[in-house]
């Protein structure tokens, strides 16, 4: 007798999905390939949950990978969305919204002056490094390993995200003569800086970097590596970009920028400020943004840049965290969740640590929280895939992968992070 194996819908969807989309999945990471198994098929979410096809709910720590800092389906968010989309979707015209969103960036980032909207993360990186290059004339840019900036061909050079989960930091398709401009270095060390630029100083248009690491797992920065950054990029005419598409808005209401005291040239957004929906900018030195077309000659444009609806979510979401207190809640809670899990983790004489800095964390399966590329190569990703694994089925949706950071939103509630702490007591027991 044939026994016939029922399959579950979300592997009936992925197998669905593999037909007519590479790998089943719109970017890569969510593919589940590196911790094995079918990824969940996710049909809606509100607050701190979200569910999956075959009817499983999840307290979420991914949050969209950061925009859903409120938490999943806001009403005031969502009333935003009917409001705006019920006055036509998109114009590919300027909208009173635009302003709005811009005059608001100016308000709340210390080093903005001018804002141009875009409509992801990845375009607000590329079109940074290009209006980099434009203003200084020069074609050199740094960037440091494990960071990721987006899939702009300068910046898929020794990435972090998908690109180092899968083992490919360095994209194929990349032209080696573009790639030849990216100059890379690691992440907190500062003499590297000192030694690159009394080399090629006058030649290096942009540094970027994530003021807080959330693509090889969250990696903090150490101020002196920030402060010498910035001395070489005043020193040598270099632009400083800032990518804050993560924690912007996020590790504080005026981004790392905010709470490191530092100002760079330019920053790049996205995430929060869409709320949900596909948003992204990037502004800075009016001196800098000044040169962007139809002012100057950097070309950069976009049909759905600044688009009405993502405008109406992004308004709506920043509105709700200017509310007195709320990044204090959302750093205590994740600090709550950081600190419990450290907490199982000893009890039960697991190898881990984690940190958090604001609404952002890392759980690392090595001895102490890493500071460098390198050490955070050195987790335990069989551990890290088991970990996964045990707390998806114990309801708890954390990234399927050991390089990305997680997220907290204002929505998880002390019985979620209580829930997640009870559930992972029992996963490191069973890791023993
Ligand atoms: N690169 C983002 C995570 N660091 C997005 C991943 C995704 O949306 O799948």
């Amino acid at each position: 007798m044939k026994l016939k194996i029922e399959m579950t819908k979300n592997q009936a969807l992925f197998e669905r999905a593999q037909r007519h989309i590479p790998g089943g999945v719109n970017s890569p990471v969510r593919a589940f390939r590196s911790v094995g198994g079918t990824p969940c098929f996710f049909e809606r979410a509100k607050g701190s949950r979200i569910c999956d096809a075959d009817g499983h709910e999840f307290i979420d720590y991914v949050g969209s990978w950061g925009p859903m800092i409120v938490g999943h389906a806001h009403p005031e968010v969502l009333q935003a969305v009917y409001d705006a989309a019920a006055l036509g979707l998109s114009f590919g015209a300027p909208t009173a919204r635009e302003i709005e969103m811009a005059d608001l960036l100016v308000r709340l980032v210390p080093s903005m002056e001018m804002v141009r909207l875009t409509s992801s993360g990845t375009e607000a990186t590329m079109s940074a490094i290009r209006l980099a290059r434009g203003f200084t004339g020069r074609d050199k840019i740094i960037k440091f390993a494990g960071c990721y900036h987006g899939h702009g061909d300068s910046l898929l050079v020794k990435a972090g995200s998908g690109a180092l989960t899968f083992g490919h930091p360095s994209s194929a398709g990349v032209p080696a003569s573009l790639a030849a401009h990216t100059l890379v270095l690691d992440y907190n060390a500062p003499q590297q800086l000192i030694d690159t630029f009394a080399q090629w100083g006058d030649q290096i248009a942009a540094v970027i970097v994530e003021p807080v690491v959330g693509n090889m797992n969250l990696i903090a920065p150490t101020q002196e590596f920030l402060r010498t950054m910035r001395e070489v990029c005043t020193q040598y005419g270099t632009v400083l970009i800032y990518d804050e598409v993560m924690t912007g808005f996020r590790v504080a209401l005026g981004g790392a920028q905010a709470l490191y005291g530092i100002t760079p040239d330019l920053s790049t957004f996205g995430k929060v400020i869409g709320g949900g929906m596909p948003v992204g900018a990037f502004g800075g030195r009016r001196d800098i943004m000044l040169q962007l077309a139809p002012l100057g000659p950097v070309y950069q444009a976009g049909t759905l840049s600044g688009n009405p609806v993502a405008m109406a979510a992004g308004l709506a979401t920043l509105k709700l965290i200017q509310a007195p207190g709320f990044h204090d809640r959302l750093g205590a809670a994740t600090q709550q969740l950081t600190a419990g899990l450290s907490a199982a983790a000893r009890k039960h004489g697991i190898v881990f640590s984690a940190q958090h800095v604001g609404g952002m964390f890392g759980l690392y399966f090595c001895e102490r929280v890493p500071q460098t590329y390198d050490e955070v190569m050195t987790s335990d990703t069989a551990a890290f895939n088991r970990f996964f694994h045990a707390m998806l089925a114990a309801g708890c949706y954390f990234a399927p992968s050991a390089f990305e950071a997680g997220f907290v939103s204002a929505a998880h509630t002390a019985e979620d992070i209580a829930a997640t702490l009870a559930a992972a007591d029992r996963v490191f027991a069973g890791m023993r």
